[in-house]
């Protein structure tokens, strides 16, 4: 019998493309169960190539799942997860809720796929879209190099935050489109007027230099993220890492600039042919013929993007990088989806 999915989250901006990648991936799956609130029970989604009906999230709504995705606020992951995974369903969360939990493994295919099979809580999580925007390309350095520090700065997208983040923008931009705005200080914000929606600054002709909530000592929760969940995925509890995540009017794919420094020495013939050839990843790096990537081109692909390969100039053992990764895509709802299929194969091989 193929496995039951569930999709938790259906209508979200993730849960969106989640049904477009469910459509184009290899159909590994029986029954794929739609789930969202109530709100949006009874709506009708297009899924591999039919309409399906979205259930009213209940404890019922599990009965006879085997794996259960799950892309909700932290709140209602917290509440629903362990109600799933109780009922026999292994969860993957795309929330903040598990993430950290000793108990719950946080897995990226490509780089921590081992860290799957073992889930005492019956939670795996995924990890957040700016660590994930950049950890494959940078796992595959680690196992050359053996990673020591990063400093990293991140170019986020606003669909980042969801549906409210991009229609935010959207309106912004029909603010100030063919003004001439952004010559004085505080025209945008004036044109703009109370229209910030999820982001604390106007984002439309500008960058925000904040991602997330507030944390101790002036750190937002993106940046703990960050620095966290790569240290877990790489399993290097003391790696150095310093970041400041910053927000910038682009719809879908986040971008990130990277210093990272290494155990051994690197050159740059070495580290472009290691992301030339790492699964997952994609070298785009000419720019004397102007070839590197920008989220504008990225958008709607799978892999990480990779370009802007340099030796660091004060320090042999270190890289510069710019990565680009489709935050909708692998940053949340693909990488959601292969840790499933990972455990699909996982149930199959068992029942086999
Ligand atoms: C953001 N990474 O871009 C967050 C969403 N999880 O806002």
């Amino acid at each position: 019998r193929k496995p039951t999915l569930a999709v938790v989250g259906a209508t979200g901006a993730v849960g969106t493309v989640m049904l477009q990648i469910l459509s184009q991936r290899a159909d590994i799956w029986g029954e794929i169960r739609l789930i969202a609130s109530p709100r949006s029970a009874g709506r009708k989604l297009a899924l591999r190539g039919e309409e399906v009906e979205v259930v009213a999230l209940a404890e019922a709504a599990f009965d006879g799942v085997d794996v259960a995705m799950f892309d909700v606020p932290d709140e209602v992951a917290e509440r629903w997860a362990p109600i799933a995974a109780s009922k026999g369903a292994v969860v993957v969360d795309n929330s903040g809720a598990f993430r950290m939990d000793p108990d719950v493994p946080l897995v990226v295919p490509e780089v921590n796929p081992h860290a799957a099979r073992l889930r005492p809580r019956g939670i795996i999580s995924n990890p957040n879209c700016t660590t994930l925007s950049m950890i494959v390309a940078l796992g595959a350095l680690h196992a050359e190099f053996g990673l020591r520090e990063l400093v990293v700065s991140s170019y986020q997208a606003v669909s980042g935050a969801g549906r409210r983040g991009i229609d935010t923008l959207r309106q912004q931009l029909s603010l100030v489109a063919g003004t001439e705005l952004g010559t004085t200080p505080g025209d945008v914000r004036r044109a703009v007027g109370d229209n910030t929606g999820p982001f604390p600054e106007p984002v439309a002709l500008n960058v925000v230099p904040w991602a997330g909530t507030a944390r101790e000592d002036g750190w937002s929760s993106e940046e703990m993220k960050v620095r966290d969940e790569s240290r877990k995925i790489l399993g290097l509890p003391d790696l150095r890492v310093a970041v400041t995540c910053v927000r910038v009017p682009v719809v879908t794919t986040h971008s990130l600039t990277v210093h990272a420094c290494f155990e051994r020495e690197v050159t740059v013939d070495q580290a472009r042919e290691i992301i030339a050839t790492a699964p997952g990843v994609v070298l785009f790096d000419d720019p004397a013929a102007g070839e590197f990537p920008t989220p504008a081109d990225v958008v709607g692909t799978d892999p990480t993007w990779v370009g802007r390969v340099r030796r660091a100039l004060d320090d042999p053992t270190a890289l510069e990088l710019f990565v680009c990764g489709d935050n909708l895509r692998k940053g949340s709802a693909l990488n959601t989806a292969q840790i499933a299929e990972l455990v699909a194969g996982e149930l199959r091989r068992a029942g086999a």
